[in-house]
């Protein structure tokens, strides 16, 4: 059953019918929402890893922390620096590779051109 909401949402060229079509280019609208979302987590990890690896660095310098306490945790730290720097390194590297490979342009192309011209501007 669908509600004359869900028929407004889902009926793209403006037809008053909910056909296959339309299902479909919903699909490729949230398939995309999905991706822009997942995008922009990893864009947000990438940044935290980068502030938390300054933030640490400027905790070290501070006059709380002894000498002591760092040569203890200089392994560990050591660990936490390559971990967060692989983490900014994967989001660089994986973005470089998928604006290089045409990824990213070839969906963008091949869901505008399915919409109607009166839905593009
Ligand atoms: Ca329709």
């Amino acid at each position: 059953m669908v509600t004359q909401k869900q028929k407004v949402k889902y009926d793209h060229d403006k037809d008053g019918t909910v056909s296959k079509h339309d299902l479909v280019k919903s699909r490729e609208l949230l398939e995309l929402e999905l991706q822009e979302e997942k995008a922009t987590t990893q864009k947000y990890m990438a940044w935290w890893a980068m502030f938390f690896m300054g933030i640490f660095t400027l905790a070290l310098f501070v006059p709380l922390v002894t000498v002591e306490r760092v040569s203890a945790l200089a392994d560990l730290l050591g660990l936490f620096y390559i971990a967060q720097a692989g983490i900014v390194g994967a989001y660089m590297g994986v973005s470089a590779w998928l604006s290089t490979t045409g990824r990213g342009r070839a969906m963008s192309t091949s869901v505008s051109s399915n919409f109607p011209s009166d839905e593009r501007g």
